[in-house]
């Protein structure tokens, strides 16, 4: 493997610092070779700033690129929104030249140069392709026993054209490396669909995005899980924070605790909930935390 940078991004660092510190316990004991991103800032966020103006959307992104190419490591994303930025101004900037020479000029007034040396990874699919689900599963020393409606959220798997990743309506690898874990992915109505945070949406039009959330809950909750699995901040504040909000405008208590899959891993590597920051949510289901807690006694 490669060795790696890790881009944070901006919601784990403001929002859900536990999901960083579940990530490094993950990396370092599955003896992945990574260093933080220093100077690093948003991606940025794709289905807000590509919409608006693509060449300063690509400056940013290349930017990020550049101090990783510097490093000589590739690029490690926890999130879905950094990975699509990352990864698709990567794949644009390669293909075409005169694009590259336009953000090249940006670049140079910083003193950087884009060279496309690195590759961009989500963790999804570098545990995917890197390591493996039968390669997880010899790591893991508690294993799970609970259900999971896992979200593989928008910028993941598409567009699926610049993504090798399978069925981009039916995709599997994410649920296999969820199941290493010892935890069943439980199927649900609608699992392919947006959380209803991404593009802007939960910004401007909270209400529209938070309908969309409360439509998924609904089916997650109708498929009897134990928690939610994501491999996107976003997408987790949608389901973590919607749910306080969703809570606030219709009395309806979906009560769903919310966990980034490197906290479903850590958890399935021996970590504790508070190790991995899982009680620093907005919803902590007692029930469900001491339940956590009690796998390895
Ligand atoms: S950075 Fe700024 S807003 Fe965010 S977390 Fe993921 S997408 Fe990239
Ligand atoms: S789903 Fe639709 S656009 Fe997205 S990736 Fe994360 S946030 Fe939730
Ligand atoms: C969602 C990112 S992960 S964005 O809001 O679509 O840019």
């Amino acid at each position: 493997m490669e060795k790696l940078s890790l881009f944070l991004g901006c919601v784990i660092p403001n929002r859900y610092p536990g999901i960083e510190i579940a990530t490094k316990l993950c990396l370092e004991t599955l003896e992945i070779d990574y260093v933080d991103l220093p100077g690093a800032s948003c991606c940025p966020a794709p289905g807000v700033f590509r919409s608006f103006d693509r060449t300063t959307w690509l400056a940013v992104a290349s930017r990020n690129i550049v101090l990783s190419e510097e490093l000589e490591r590739d690029i490690l994303t926890l999130c879905n929104g950094c990975y699509g930025t990352l990864a698709d101004a990567a794949s644009a900037l390669s293909e075409d030249d005169t694009l590259r020479k336009e953000v090249n000029r940006h670049l140079e007034t910083i003193g950087k140069e884009f060279n496309g040396t690195v590759n961009v990874r989500h963790i999804a699919e570098l545990l995917y392709d890197e390591i493996g689900p039968e390669g997880i599963r010899d790591k893991v020393t508690r294993p799970l026993d609970i259900r999971v409606a896992l979200h593989y959220g928008c910028h993941l798997v598409k567009p699926s054209k610049e993504r090798q990743l399978g069925s981009v309506e039916w995709p599997t690898f994410f649920d296999e490396i969820v199941e290493a874990t010892g935890a069943h992915s439980v199927d649900y109505q609608d699992k392919m669909s947006c959380c209803g945070a991404g593009g802007g949406v939960r910004s401007a039009l909270l209400d529209t995005s938070l309908s969309m959330t409360e439509h998924k809950l609904s089916n997650i909750k109708a498929a009897g899980v134990d928690c939610i699995v994501d491999a996107c901040p976003f997408c987790h504040m949608q389901f973590d924070a919607g749910q306080v909000d969703i809570r606030k405008r219709t009395e309806q208590d979906y009560n769903i605790p919310v966990l980034h899959y490197m906290q479903l891993l850590g958890l399935a590597l021996g970590f504790t909930v508070r190790e991995l920051g899982i009680n620093m949510n907005y919803v902590t289901d007692q029930e469900f935390l001491d339940k956590m807690e009690d796998l390895d006694r």
